[in-house]
């Protein structure tokens, strides 16, 4: 089989660090053709070098960065550095990037290589507020038809929200965006809070990161403690959840996850509920099924793969 070419747009953000990283330790399922940083989880400025910061630790310079969009479509940006810290990959002690960012915009780049590629063999893997893809489904609509397949992290049915009661981060960011993305009418997988919050980094997986005692292996683990210190007050769990790398975990072991084909319609207006992922998983609605939304995970045969890849770095 031949590795699957795929866009990651990302806010790295620690969860970002380690989905990129897993991607580019599997190149016979992944081929990365490029990645797109957005505004999130901290500024532009700090994604599009984060992105870089990361590539660099997997020694895989050769990955085209671009920087694009640093706004939400219609309102202003809400960041997570309590969540992250002020860089966004606060824990481990990593060199400034000696990488460049491609010139160009990252939108104009996830248009040419769709325009570029044959139809269908192209997936877009957003791990951070859907502004980037949907910028370029607007700009270029006809690329829509081109995408293989959208694997997000993004949304919640039975965990809700995690930055408001009813919204996942990802989605709240930019809401108009991902409306835009759910009505395009591209094949959409969605790794939500559902499954993420099943994937938690509990001290002994934490330690098989760090006992791997390489400079990837150790960063990661430095990493998920950073952001653990947060979560496990939060959430009072044994560990904090992984989202992102679900994303990149789907496309090379997609028999780890299972969900349902549902409709999935994004909360644009409310105040109160902004950014919900209205999700018919129950389907008592006659809307389109528009969405696979992931519901379970194993988590021991995830976490045995993400270490096993990280290893090869
Ligand atoms: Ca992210």
């Amino acid at each position: 089989m031949r590795p699957r070419n795929i866009i990651i747009d990302t806010d790295p953000g620690q969860d970002d660090a380690v989905a990129i990283l897993l991607a580019l330790a599997s190149p016979d399922e992944i081929n990365v053709l490029g990645i797109t940083a957005v505004a999130g989880n901290v500024p532009l400025a700090l994604t599009a070098k984060n992105a870089r910061i990361v590539c660099e630790l997997a020694g895989k310079t050769n990955v085209p960065i671009y920087a694009g969009c640093d706004r939400p479509l219609g309102r202003d940006l809400v960041t997570a550095e309590h969540v992250h810290g002020q860089t966004g990959l606060n824990g481990p002690t990593l060199p400034d990037p000696e990488m460049q960012l491609e010139d160009g915009h990252g939108v104009d780049f996830i248009i040419e290589t769709l325009r570029a590629q044959p139809s269908g063999t192209v997936t877009l893997c957003p791990l951070g507020p859907l502004t980037n893809i949907a910028t370029a489904f607007t700009k270029a609509p006809n690329i829509v038809g081109k995408v293989q397949e959208i694997v997000l992290m993004g949304g919640a049915y039975f965990e809700v929200g995690n930055i408001t009661p009813t919204a996942e981060f990802n989605i709240y960011v930019d809401p108009q965006a991902a409306d835009i993305v759910f009505r395009s009418g591209a094949p959409i997988t969605v790794m939500s809070l559902d499954v993420t919050h099943k994937v938690l980094v509990t001290p002994k997986r934490n330690d098989a990161f760090r006992t791997l005692n390489t400079p990837v292996g150790i960063a990661v683990a430095q990493m998920t403690d950073f952001f653990e210190r947060f979560d496990k007050e939060k959430y009072g769990s044994d560990g904090a959840p992984l989202h992102d790398p679900c994303v990149t975990a789907y496309l090379i072991q997609p028999d780890l996850f299972t969900g349902r084909h549902i409709n999935v319609e994004i909360e644009t207006q409310s105040e109160l509920t902004l950014g919900m992922t209205v999700a018919d998983w129950w389907g008592v609605t006659d809307r389109p099924k528009n969405t696979l939304f992931m519901g379970t995970v194993d988590d021991d045969r995830f976490f045995e793969l993400l270490t096993e890849r990280l290893a090869r770095l």
